[in-house]
């Protein structure tokens, strides 16, 4: 009997952040992530993750809006229907369901994982078949203190845990800015890459002097210094800048990527599966990257264990990284939500072997981290094991 989708659960889970992370547009101290199992007929499940950086303070849906968003809307469309064609349910909501690409997502990789560990294949394979066993993983240095990511920058290099890395700025002025980025560099030298993510807080007259300051310090990459819709400013830049311009929160799906393509607006893509709408959707994005000869770089939306295995599947399920990824989501939380954590090693992360994700969530770390919090637990749901997959 073909499994169908019985029951589709989520959770919001809170997990406190080992220090605050400081962006141009927002800071958090805490990592808010919304958690969705889709449970079939024959007893298979499927996991996906929605998290967002600061509630609504970098795009338009919330972890808290997805959950509502996946009760009212997305789960009365999808229950009793096919679970073994993701692609038609991900048509069908997509014809039913504007917008919501970070929900979109979640229910995507939830699918695909339940489609996967059914098969007994990774989930990469259901995304063209896994390349790479390991991606390089750079870390972000944002506590907004030029002595603190100095220290911290080389606890990471002498751990051998991250080799790039990447400043948040676009807070302060552009000298002050410059002058924190050029001293981490000084301080760091040809050991590591330096880049830096104004986050959309620049104009194109500032960004114009801040790639050649930057450029002049030993930086190696801007990512998205102008305002999203700004693509003409990008273009701009890109067309001058000595160093290479990368588009992150412009890119909200494959529409995007060809207008970027068309107007040469980047010389990298971040490549986001939550900003895309979903794995497929990214997969699309990378596409048009590569029939363009656009780098790319395996963004995060500072995702946990669950949206990080997904998109480590997708990333080695592609040719290239040419610039790395950023999946180091995990590490910036305090605790693990996983019975077995991601492994980081030799400023890689290893691509989680096992059908599906090839993850297992300790469901008492859910129940203690959820918002609702573990008393209203009436009865822990069962863990996803190979057994009951
Ligand atoms: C972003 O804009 O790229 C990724 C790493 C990080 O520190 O913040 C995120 C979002
Ligand atoms: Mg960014």
């Amino acid at each position: 009997m073909p499994a169908t989708i019985e029951k589709i659960d989520t959770w919001i889970v809170d997990v406190p952040t080992v220090r605050p992370h400081v962006l141009a547009m927002t800071s958090i101290m805490k990592q808010v992530m919304m958690l969705v199992r889709i449970t079939c007929s024959d007893g298979s499940e499927g996991l996906g993750e929605g998290t967002t950086i600061g509630g609504l303070a970098y795009g338009e849906e919330s972890p808290e809006g997805m959950k509502l968003a996946i009760e009212r809307f997305f789960a009365p469309l999808m229950i009793g229907q096919s679970a073994e064609r993701p692609a038609v349910t991900m048509a069908m909501l997509r014809g039913q369901i504007t917008g919501n690409h970070f929900a979109m997502n979640a229910i995507e990789t939830a699918l695909l994982d339940a489609a996967a560990r059914r098969a007994e294949l990774p989930l990469g394979a259901l995304l063209g078949g896994v390349q790479h066993d390991r991606l390089p993983v750079l870390w972000t240095l944002a506590s907004g203190n030029t002595a603190f990511d100095i220290e911290e920058a080389e606890a990471m290099l002498a751990a051998r845990r991250h080799n790039i890395f990447k400043l948040k700025i676009g807070k302060r002025t552009l000298a002050e800015d410059v002058a924190h980025v050029a001293a981490i560099k000084r301080a760091l030298g040809d050991r590591a890459s330096v880049r830096v993510d104004v986050n959309q807080a620049w104009d194109l007259l500032t960004a114009r002097k801040g790639a050649q300051m930057l450029a002049d310090a030993g930086v190696d990459l801007i990512e998205q210094p102008l305002a999203r819709d700004d693509r003409l400013g990008m273009a701009s830049l890109a067309a001058t800048s000595p160093i290479a311009i990368m588009a992150d929160e412009a890119l909200r799906g494959p529409h995007d990527a060809l207008q970027f393509v068309r107007d040469r607006a980047a010389h990298a893509f971040s490549l986001k599966p939550a900003q895309a709408g979903g794995l497929t959707a990214a997969r699309d994005v990378a596409a048009i990257a590569h029939a363009a000869r656009v780098g790319l770089y395996g963004g995060t939306m500072l995702e946990g264990s669950v949206g990080t295995a997904a998109s480590a599947h997708l990333f080695a399920a592609l040719p290239a990284m040419e610039w790395g990824t950023e999946l180091f989501g995990p590490l910036l939380q305090t605790d693990e939500i996983l019975a077995e954590p991601l492994t980081y090693r030799d400023f890689a992360l290893e691509v989680p072997a096992g059908p599906g994700l090839g993850i297992a969530l300790d469901w008492d770390k859910v129940a203690h981290f959820r918002r609702d919090g573990p008393q209203r637990t009436v009865s822990r749901p069962t863990p996803i094991s190979r057994e009951n997959a």
